[in-house]
């Protein structure tokens, strides 16, 4: 079957499974958007080639799946390097796919012609330049193999007009990936798992430290098996939120710059840290040279390049975390550790200084009040809360508590500011029946508020909560810690954010009182469609605990005036 480069790709997406493309068009992407109408794909037109990015990498986190975003050459392709990147850091796995100038104009400053592949190759995975129609399907056979396999990430895919526009015989066997060197991960040496099980029943201080690749490998029964049979607490990352049920008697929350005390303080007092998936980011770790001085290291992990890093570890397992995680179980004996749960308990109890949410009204709305509700209102649903970066994002993470994996989507590595509305749109495309939630800040809502008519004209049913603390807050608690106060470019205006929603042709309710954050909610839930709900928070709350980059992960900044944990409000959703 004879078929053109711009159908092939279609019809090589079509067989990759793709159903929803997030894209922009332009010149040199005009062959592919002709012939897509040919084509079972929902195709996404979104208001900025970032938000495209943002959108797949959504798309991707909430199923595991690839995400696709399409764009056209020059500006087109430049504006996508953002997502590019977020996706890279956080081993998400997209494909991006731009237009490019004729073959024979390369090399010659052609209108909207920019070297892509040059400018992309640290930030992603792999990328190809196409310039013949029948290398067309055999690039996105292999584009989509490599994203998703091994350790997940971006690859980008630039495809010359010509490429799109010339013929060649479609023969989708014969474009079978050759990817010469790839090959599959060593088998485990069963020294290093018998010296793993060896550790893990012999420790008296044991930690889990569960991250992102939890998620990514699917390991979350495999992990609490391990958790629960030998009585090991664990810790999340920022990104291993959910794989690890929040209200399970063994988890202890996040660890790292915004973790919790007692997690930072059970990981230095460790003698054993069993890293699942994890790639101790600086985050997570602080000072590398007084990181858990105590503790003998496992690390479990895809990516060989990631072991001993940053942390020298005793134990380095190379492979799929759900693959090793089956290997080692049977070695691990039951265990408990009921001394070590009290010293942890006990530290907890010293240093509860979080749930301002009990706090009664008096006046003051603080972010934590907003986010917790929320949590309390959304729980029982499917909900994916997606947030953007910044203070928000911390509480986030410290006050909603997830029970299910994929059911927080987050920027970590990058931190990227404008991800959460497009990743929302692409999480809500991707998981339909999910409730799904963007909770932002003003800032950040202002890099990629032009979305919300993404989601308005494809009837995309995202609900936004603005976090407005009319601050760029978290660089203002770095400038009220570390700069004494001078805040430079960090006080920030905006417009009426339900004014702007209601222009989009949405609802847009604005809250500035505690007693106000649950109607709003419930209001939001019930609209059927798109809401924005404006909250105008604290305007210098900070985020406690918090250890200064480069700190010893013990030596965190605490809230003045400790707040002692106590029991439920009481509020329950109806
Ligand atoms: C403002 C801000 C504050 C932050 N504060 C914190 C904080 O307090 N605490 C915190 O934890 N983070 C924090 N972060 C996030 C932090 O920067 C990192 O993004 C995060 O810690 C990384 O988590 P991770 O290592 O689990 O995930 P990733 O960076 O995604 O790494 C996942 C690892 O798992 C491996 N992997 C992938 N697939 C598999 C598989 N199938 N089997 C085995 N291994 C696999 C990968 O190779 C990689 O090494 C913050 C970010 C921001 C923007
Ligand atoms: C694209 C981008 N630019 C700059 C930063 C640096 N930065 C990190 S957090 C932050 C402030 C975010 O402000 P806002 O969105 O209002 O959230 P808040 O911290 O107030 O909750 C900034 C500027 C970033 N992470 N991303
Ligand atoms: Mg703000």
């Amino acid at each position: 079957m004879k078929l053109t480069g711009a159908q092939i790709l279609w019809e090589s997406l079509v067989r990759e499974g793709v159903t929803d493309v997030f894209g922009y068009p332009g010149g040199a992407i005009l062959p592919a958007y002709d012939a897509l109408l040919d084509y079972p794909i929902r195709h996404i037109l979104v208001r900025h080639e970032q938000g495209a990015t943002h959108m797949a990498d959504g798309y991707a986190r909430a199923t595991g799946g690839v995400g696709v975003a399409i764009a056209t050459s020059g500006p087109g392709a430049t504006n996508m390097v953002t997502g590019l990147a977020t996706a890279m850091m956080d081993s998400s796995p997209i494909v991006c796919i731009t237009g490019q100038v004729g073959s024979r104009l390369i090399g010659s400053d052609a209108f909207q012609e920019i070297d892509i592949t040059g400018i992309t190759l640290p930030i992603t995975k792999h990328n190809y330049l196409v310039t013949r129609a029948d290398e067309v399907a055999r690039s996105v056979r292999e584009a989509f193999l490599i994203a998703k396999s091994g350790r997940p990430g971006p690859v980008l895919i630039d495809i010359t007009k010509d490429a799109q526009q010339g013929s060649c015989e479609f023969d989708w066997d014969a474009a079978a990936p050759v990817i010469p060197g790839w090959r599959r991960a060593e088998p485990l040496a069963q020294g290093a798992l018998a010296e793993a099980a060896a550790l893990i029943n012999a420790a008296e201080r044991p930690v889990i430290l569960a991250g992102h690749g939890v998620l990514i490998s699917g390991a979350m029964d495999d992990l609490r098996t391990l958790a629960e049979r030998a009585d090991i607490p664990v810790a999340v990352t920022l990104l291993g939120i959910g794989g690890f049920p929040a209200s399970h008697p063994l988890n202890l929350g996040m660890m790292g710059m915004h973790g919790e005390a007692w997690v930072n303080h059970a990981i230095q007092e460790a003698d054993l840290l069993i890293a699942c998936g994890m790639r101790f980011d600086d985050r997570v770790t602080g000072n590398l040279r007084t990181y858990a001085p105590n503790a003998k290291k496992i690390h479990l992990e895809i990516d060989a390049a990631e072991i001993n890093k940053n942390v020298p570890v005793d134990v380095g397992l190379v492979g799929d975390l759900r693959a090793i995680l089956a290997r080692l179980l049977p070695a691990v004996a039951p265990g408990s550790h009921g001394a070590w749960a009290d010293r942890i308990a006990a530290t907890r109890g010293e240093s509860a200084v979080r749930d301002i949410q009990c706090l009664p009204d008096d006046g003051h709305l603080y972010a934590a009040h907003v986010i917790n509700d929320l949590w309390r209102a959304t729980k029982a649903a499917d909900t994916i809360v997606v947030t953007d970066v910044g203070q928000h994002q911390m509480w986030e993470a410290q006050y909603y508590h997830h029970e299910a994996p994929r059911s927080l989507i987050t920027s970590g590595g990058l931190g990227t500011m404008g991800f959460a509305v497009p990743a929302a749109i692409g999480a809500k495309r991707a998981r339909p029946h999910a409730e799904v939630w963007a909770i932002v800040g003003d800032g950040g809502f202002q890099m990629t508020m032009c979305e919300l008519a993404t989601a308005v004209q494809d009837r995309i049913d995202i609900k936004v909560a603005v976090i407005n603390n009319g601050y760029l807050g978290m660089v203002r608690q770095w400038q009220q810690f570390f700069y004494e106060r001078r805040y430079a470019a960090t006080p920030l205006s905006g417009p009426d954010f339900a004014k702007l929603a209601e222009a989009f042709g949405i609802p847009g309710i604005t809250v500035t009182t505690r007693a106000e954050v649950l109607p709003a909610i419930v209001a939001a839930r019930g609209h059927a469609g798109p809401a924005v709900v404006d909250f105008r928070v604290e305007q210098e709350d900070t985020v406690y605990p918090m250890v200064p980059a480069g700190a010893d992960l013990h030596a965190m900044i605490r809230r003045p005036n400790p707040i002692v944990e106590t029991a439920e409000d009481g509020w329950s959703p109806s």
